[in-house]
């Protein structure tokens, strides 16, 4: 039985791998980890507070706890990492590094680490982006999300290191708020709405960027871990489409639930980030390779982000 190690556990991703790995593999087989205290995180299972940027610590909990699988999820996000381009690069390629030579020594047998559709610049095709065009990123997390897949593949093809990832759209969910990024409004607005509030939106109403239901995503990354070594082409990153919208449009759906939902728009410094990424991705290559189809369009996606929440905010 594999032995799994989620890094950046507390994140808006994390929370929710994290459940859906116990489910697969045993409650007593995964190891959560996050850089905060175990009482900030509130997480079910095995818990361990791990800075991955002390790569002695790393180590250490890959031995003690027998790992063999590691799902690194830890970093600084678009928006965030324009305050912190440094602490950003350092962060984003070090830890991934880390991660990389403990597969390279053996230490573990596979890694999934997130790659972005921030590695895709202003001279990128916008519509149907493809797996291989011209990436010209203008953010310093989009600059480290494309050398971490060079990365990534130099590891495979050098050290035959299993590596794996896919390039997220904006991921959309119900259980934690995402943090830093530039497609964070996608979830606010739902949160906003849920509770009779206006919403006042960072990006410009027409701005279409590629998001992702969260349900989505994650049967994404389990199936992209347990797909056929043999069938898979791209050791760099996959292209992942789920939904294209722009905040005009999720906000119309949003207002077939409340009808009294109101919206204004702010844009400020994220408008450009937006501006230099796709709004429609072409992720053919990942469905021939691992079977890759997702199952939430905009309608669905909306009435049960709002049924869920709705819950939530009656019981609190
Ligand atoms: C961000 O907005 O920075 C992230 C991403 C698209 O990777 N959600």
């Amino acid at each position: 039985m594999d032995k799994i190690l989620v890094i950046g556990a507390g994140g808006q991703l994390g929370t929710e791998l994290v459940s859906a790995l116990q489910l697969l593999h045993g409650r007593e087989n995964v190891v959560a980890s996050d850089i905060r205290p175990e009482s900030e995180v509130k997480m079910d299972g095995t818990y361990i507070c791990l800075d991955v940027l002390d790569e002695q610590a790393l180590h250490e909990a890959v031995i003690k706890h027998e790992i063999s699988q590691v799902y690194h999820l830890a970093a600084v996000l678009s928006a965030r990492g324009e305050s912190h381009p440094l602490f950003a690069w350092d962060l984003n390629m070090k830890s991934l590094l880390h991660v990389l030579e403990l597969g390279r020594i053996g230490r573990i047998k596979k890694i999934f680490w997130p790659s972005s559709i921030a590695v895709f610049g202003p001279d990128t095709p916008k519509e149907n982006t493809p797996q291989y065009t011209r990436m010209n990123p203008t953010t310093v997390y989009g600059i480290s999300k494309l050398a971490g897949e060079r990365w990534c593949d130099y590891y495979y093809r050098k050290y035959g290191v299993d590596v794996r990832s896919v390039r997220y759209p904006g991921l959309i969910g119900y259980k934690s708020l995402p943090g830093g990024g530039t497609t964070d409004y996608a979830v606010d607005i739902f949160y906003q709405a849920v509770q009779g509030r206006p919403f006042s939106c960072f990006l410009q109403a027409g701005t279409r960027l590629p998001m992702m239901y969260m349900e989505d995503a994650v049967n994404a990354t389990l199936k992209l871990m347990q797909a056929d070594p043999s069938r898979l082409s791209v050791r760099s990153s996959y292209n992942l489409a789920g939904i294209s919208f722009s905040p005009d449009e999720i906000y119309a759906e949003i207002k077939t639930h409340f009808p009294e939902f109101a919206i204004s728009y702010q844009p400020d410094y994220r408008q450009a980030i937006a501006d230099s990424w796709p709004s429609g991705i072409d992720d053919t290559v990942a469905q021939n390779d691992w079977d890759w189809q997702p199952h939430f369009d905009l309608a669905r996606m909306t009435s049960e982000i709002i049924g869920h929440l709705t819950e939530q905010f009656q019981r609190a």
